[in-house]
């Protein structure tokens, strides 16, 4: 008997690439640039966005936001504070988004009210590079303690980022972080790509996040 062959992955890729382009004409067609922020767990994507958010604000541009994560509402908890849509989606055990749960994220968005949205990807160095979301732009936000050879151990999701924060920088006095290292490793991966080091905490160099968002939105 002639044996059938599916190979479930590449069905599944393609799907997805189907509805990531679905999510990009939509965002088009409403005038709003995008913004995908993966990174580690704790690496402080939700404290960058955060501050970025509520800079974007204070200059009249609005925001929306969309959360991801396995469990749980902590992150939309505390980007609502800053009176912004947000939408929380939780993924139930899978360790990245998928362009099926972002077009979910774009349906419960006010898209006529909004400029800039924000896409905050599940905690993890791997998976979410691997998942086309539609997306404009895609940021790492990468920290000081995770360690300065991340960049080539997890090449994949460096390599389709435009900006790489570096985060924690106000942390420098006490971890040991060769910066030089970090840019090495990381320009071998992708020369062209931006690097802003930032701090979450005190607020450091977030304006230059700004600036490169303020730039792009009318592209
Ligand atoms: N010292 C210092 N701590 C920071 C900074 N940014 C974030 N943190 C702390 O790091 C921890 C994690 O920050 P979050 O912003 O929740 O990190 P996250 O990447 O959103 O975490 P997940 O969504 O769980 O993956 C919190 O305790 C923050 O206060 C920073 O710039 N400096
Ligand atoms: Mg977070």
């Amino acid at each position: 008997m002639k044996v059938k062959r599916i190979v479930v992955g590449e069905n599944l890729f393609a799907k997805n690439d189907e509805i990531a382009e679905e999510n990009k004409v939509i965002l088009k067609k409403h005038g709003i640039f995008s913004i995908n922020i993966m990174g580690g767990p704790g690496s402080g994507k939700t404290s960058i966005l955060e501050k970025t958010v509520a800079t974007l604000m204070d200059m009249n541009i609005a925001c929306g936001v969309i959360e991801g994560d396995i469990a749980g509402m902590f992150d939309s908890e505390r980007i609502s504070v800053l009176n912004v849509p947000v939408v929380q989606i939780n993924t139930g055990g899978a360790c990245h988004l998928e362009a099926m749960m972002i077009k979910k994220g774009i349906e419960n968005l006010p898209l006529a009210d909004i400029r800039i949205m924000f896409v905050e990807n599940v905690g993890n160095l791997v998976c979410p590079a691997e998942f086309k979301l539609g997306i404009d732009c895609n940021i790492t936000v990468a920290n000081i303690t995770e360690g300065e050879e991340k960049p080539a151990k997890y090449p994949l999701m460096y390599s389709i980022s435009d900006v790489v924060l570096i985060n924690k920088i106000d942390l420098m006095p006490t971890v040991e972080f060769d910066v030089d290292r970090f840019n090495a490793y990381l320009k071998e991966i992708k020369k062209d790509i931006k690097i802003i080091p930032v701090s979450a905490k005190t607020g450091k160099n977030i304006e230059h996040f700004v600036k490169y968002i303020v730039e792009h939105i009318s592209e």
